[in-house]
């Protein structure tokens, strides 16, 4: 997971209003932890962001879905007016300011944020000579805050996935190592590293008890290489933490996946998101009588309740099954 998502210019006409609807949406689940009105105003980014032309006024982007009156209205203010009174007064306000600066440390949520500005905690300076009430997490994201907000060049990434692959393999040869996320999207910069790996002879059937410390080894390993140099969170199957490829430069944040070799498609496309074309994606599914995450695809019976889970050999297999267009993940940057 990454923080911090701006629009993207690419093929965006609408990259502005995108922008000032992504500002709201932040507000929204940030400041007033209001979450109906976070998904409102990302789901009418995502619409805009993915809107072939150029709009030229609230009333066109009335007919498209996603966007009701309030939103409406707001494209109109911004068309006249070139800003928003609501973000210029969001702006002003230093309650406001300080829950965005909190919630930028990994770590840091929305609630814990309202609380530590409650607690007279504004800024990073005096978050620092408070670490007694920060969670480890929160402490290590503190500790990279800048590092963690640059972007992670493309070749950059390249040279980790190769040294990942090979250390892993030293474990086990039959381990697959993917990198996901925007990475996989073929974005030439990324937020993070998403790291998923599997292995033939772990199967969500077969409870094994040795799974349990798989992804332990790995990060073990990924440690004595000098790869990985803090651990975030680790459970079984979930890794977060960071790494450092050389000295000079910043430390970057990891995240390993590991997942059961059956449901490696469906993890595999959970991972390389984007976020919200999986929310489109598991919304159309649902469409057509099944439930998609990122472990398994399952058919709703008609009473609703899931069935067995759909084999599937491919990323394609999930949208043929759905019957949803194939795209190739340089084409699910929405
Ligand atoms: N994901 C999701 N829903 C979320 C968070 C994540 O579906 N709420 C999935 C889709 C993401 C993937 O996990 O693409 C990786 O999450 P990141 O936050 O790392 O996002 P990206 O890799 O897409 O972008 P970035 O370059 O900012 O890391
Ligand atoms: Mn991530
Ligand atoms: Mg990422």
């Amino acid at each position: 997971m990454s923080k911090r998502k701006a629009p993207s210019h690419e093929n965006n006409l609408n990259y502005d209003f995108c922008e000032f609807l992504t500002e709201l949406a932040e507000y929204e689940k940030n400041v007033s932890r209001n979450m109906y009105k976070y998904k409102a105003y990302s789901k009418a980014a995502a619409t805009l962001a993915s809107h072939p032309t150029r709009i030229k006024s609230g009333n066109e982007a009335k007919a498209l879905p996603g966007i009701g009156e309030k939103i409406f209205k707001k494209i109109d203010e911004f068309l006249q007016t070139g800003k928003l009174q609501k973000l210029e007064n969001i702006h002003q306000d230093k309650t406001s300011q300080a829950i965005n600066l909190l919630t930028r440390v990994s770590g840091i949520g929305p609630a814990k944020a309202q609380k530590l500005v409650d607690s007279g905690i504004k800024t990073l300076d005096q978050l620092s000579k408070h670490q007694n009430l920060l969670s480890h997490h929160q402490i290590v994201g503190l500790k990279y805050f800048d590092d963690f907000e640059k972007k992670i060049p493309r070749t950059e990434i390249e040279e980790i996935e190769k040294i990942l692959k090979e250390e892993i393999s030293k474990l086990d040869s039959r381990y697959t190592i993917t990198i996901c996320g925007s990475y996989r999207r073929g974005k030439s910069e990324s937020g993070d590293i998403d790291t998923l790996i599997t292995h033939p002879d772990y199967t969500s059937d077969k409870i094994n008890k040795k799974h349990k410390f798989v992804l332990q080894i790995i990060v073990d390993r990924l440690k004595d290489c000098g790869m990985i140099t803090e651990t975030l969170s680790l459970g079984d199957t979930k890794f977060m933490g960071a790494c450092k490829l050389k000295p000079a430069l910043p430390t970057r944040r990891l995240d390993i996946r590991f997942q059961p070799y059956d449901q490696y498609f469906c993890s595999l496309l959970y991972f390389t998101g984007s976020d919200i074309f999986n929310q489109q994606m598991r919304a159309h599914a649902l469409e057509n009588g099944f439930t998609l995450n990122e472990y398994t695809l399952r058919p709703l019976g008609t009473t609703g309740v899931p069935g067995e889970a759909v084999e599937i050999t491919s990323e394609k297999d999930i949208f043929d099954i759905i019957d949803y267009p194939y795209k190739k993940p340089v084409d699910r940057n929405i």
